[in-house]
């Protein structure tokens, strides 16, 4: 049996996942989305995401059309009739379908699809050996235009910059904001430990308020880490202890070079490595049932 995809209230094989070339997801990037994880039959911070994905579509004045409760369902359903207990979900709601106009009015009906699929994990070297990370040349949106707060379907600025990481053979871009602050990646957040305190971007910078990014404050506080949000520049990057990244694909993955400096030692740091672990037992431990 072949993948089943959640559209629209009905459960469809993925060769009929099909939607309308005029709907707005696809015609102006206007909907939201989530990318979310399941570990052996639990989904980790299913409210966390759903409410970020509500936040999103409120902040762009899209009305889901369905309760959080009911969203939530059609994730723990879409996992279910797949028969998947480790997994990425991919949860989007487009504007829905309208005219050829930029008119949002035009469209009635949100577009909602939900597909789950097995997880592709990154390389084992990633967590042993550390990654060897540039910083792109492309700035983050500035957040008075488009919040990067809004987990929106335009990732061309995020895109942009990957094609600068991957002509680098980085696999991920450092972004820094118009005034060349530190912001994120373009698909992950970014911590760095100096003098044993953990830093990482305020998410008023225009960086994503991730889940994971959560996590770690919360690991970090558990374990008597001091973690601040604060304002720093690549100079901090350069001259830092220990840096990671954190996303719901890549989890907490420790970063050695970037743009040809070494990291600290140049090899994963020790708190690095702990946070590691302790996120790894986490996802194992906690997490809406599946089943
Ligand atoms: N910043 C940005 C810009 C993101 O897109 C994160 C941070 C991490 O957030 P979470 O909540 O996952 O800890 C994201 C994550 C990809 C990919 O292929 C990444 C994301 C979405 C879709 C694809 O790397 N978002």
């Amino acid at each position: 049996m072949g993948l089943k995809i959640y559209l629209d209230g009905k459960m469809v094989p993925k060769e009929n996942a099909k939607i309308s070339v005029f709907d707005h997801g696809i015609l102006y990037g206007d909907g939201v989305f989530e990318g979310i994880r399941a570990y052996n039959g639990r989904v980790f911070r299913l409210s966390e995401h759903l409410l970020r994905l509500y936040n999103s579509a409120k902040a762009i004045n899209l009305n889901c059309g369905i309760s959080l409760d009911r969203m939530e369902e059609v994730v723990l359903k879409t996992l279910r009739i797949n028969k998947l207990k480790d997994a990425y979900i991919r949860l989007v709601v487009t504007r829905g379908v309208g005219d050829l106009g930029l008119d949002p009015r035009k469209c009635p009906k949100p577009t909602i699809f939900c597909i789950t699929d097995k997880i592709s994990l990154y390389p084992e070297e990633y967590y042993r050996e550390g990654l060897t990370i540039v910083t792109a040349s492309t700035r983050k949106n500035i957040p008075e235009s488009l919040n990067p707060r809004i987990k929106s379907l335009n990732y061309l600025n995020s895109i942009l910059a990957k094609m600068e990481a991957a002509l680098q053979n980085a696999p991920e871009a450092i972004m820094l904001t118009k005034d060349g602050y530190v912001a994120e990646c373009t698909g992950d957040n970014i911590f760095i430990l100096k003098d044993n305190v953990l830093k990482t971007p305020p998410s008023y910078l225009g960086a994503l308020e991730g889940v994971t990014r959560e996590v770690v404050m919360e690991l970090a506080a558990r374990n008597r880490i001091a973690c601040r949000e604060e304002v720093f520049t690549r100079y901090d990057l350069f001259t830092a202890d220990e840096c990671f990244l954190t996303g719901t694909a890549a989890e907490v993955v420790p970063v050695v070079r970037i743009d040809g400096r070494p990291i600290g030692t140049g090899k994963p740091g020790k708190i690095t490595s702990k946070l590691i672990k302790e996120f790894k037992a986490l996802t194992l431990t906690e997490g809406v049932e599946i089943y």
